[in-house]
């Protein structure tokens, strides 16, 4: 999408909120290493693949936060397009790297037998790949018809992973212990609410969000569903693994 002129106002809204992300992915880093050794030894590589994820995403906000900064200059109280591109490609990559690993993730915590796990990772890896690589045509567009049409083609894999995946937590869901299954749910239900969060956002240019609205309602609404969809769900499996262990008597802590 063509850059609007902003206020300083909603330019700064984007700026600072670019800004919190690298900082909570960050932040979530660092959590996540740390907090393996509070878990049994078999649920430490889902911290580690949290701690990947959020590793990832951190360098992302780096750049897409610097190339935000780039692509406008402050003139009398408004912030002007500078003429350098603001790079949307930055996301996508992200997804493409983050979006399999959070299936990893949720995948491993439904302790599933070995081939059942490999087979849905694969499939529904897949299917984060086609969603994504659909959307990006849409996303660079112009035209609105363009953008509904590729959107449209994305949303198809990822109707299909959330279906998977809603099925599937719902029935391990079952097998869980007490407190661990009020995670489960928790989780299922952050997973329903942030995934859901990113079509909306890319819709906000023909929701009648128009130029700089536009502008603003998508980044914020990527950058809180990321947050949410990576640092938060992080620590709602760091959760259900820290149940699970004291559950297992492996409680690392020794606390119980
Ligand atoms: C797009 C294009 C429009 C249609 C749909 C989309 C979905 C994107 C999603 C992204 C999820 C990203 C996550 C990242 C966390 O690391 C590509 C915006 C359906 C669901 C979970």
């Amino acid at each position: 999408m063509d850059l609007p002129v902003l206020s300083a106002g909603q330019f700064d809204l984007v700026y600072n909120s670019l800004s919190f992300g690298f900082a909570a992915m960050g932040a979530a880093f660092v959590f996540f290493m740390t907090a393996r050794t509070q878990v049994a030894p078999k649920y430490r590589p889902a911290l580690l693949v949290s701690a990947i994820v959020v590793l990832v995403a951190a360098y992302h906000y780096l750049r897409i936060f610097e190339s935000w900064g780039g692509a406008y200059v402050l003139e009398g109280g408004m912030a002007q397009p500078s003429g350098d591109p603001f790079n949307d490609a930055y996301r996508y990559v992200d997804w493409l790297l983050t979006v399999p690993l959070l299936l990893v993730e949720t995948v491993a915590v439904l302790a599933l037998a070995r081939e059942k796990a490999n087979s849905m990772i694969a499939r529904l890896s897949i299917a984060a790949v086609l969603m994504i690589a659909l959307g990006y045509p849409g996303e660079i567009a112009d035209s609105t018809g363009t953008r509904v049409l590729w959107g449209t083609l994305s949303s198809i894999p990822f109707v299909y992973i959330l279906w998977v995946l809603w099925g599937e937590l719902g029935q391990a869901l079952e097998r869980q212990p007490g407190q661990v299954r009020v995670l489960v749910r928790n989780l299922r239900l952050l997973l329903l609410a942030t995934w859901g969060v990113y079509p909306i956002a890319y819709m906000a240019p023909f929701l009648g969000f128009s130029g700089p609205d536009a502008v603003v309602t998508l980044q914020l609404g990527y950058t809180i569903a990321d947050v949410l969809a990576k640092a938060g769900f992080g620590l709602l499996i760091y959760a259900i693994a820290r149940e699970k262990s004291i559950a297992d008597g492996e409680d690392p802590v020794g606390a119980h």
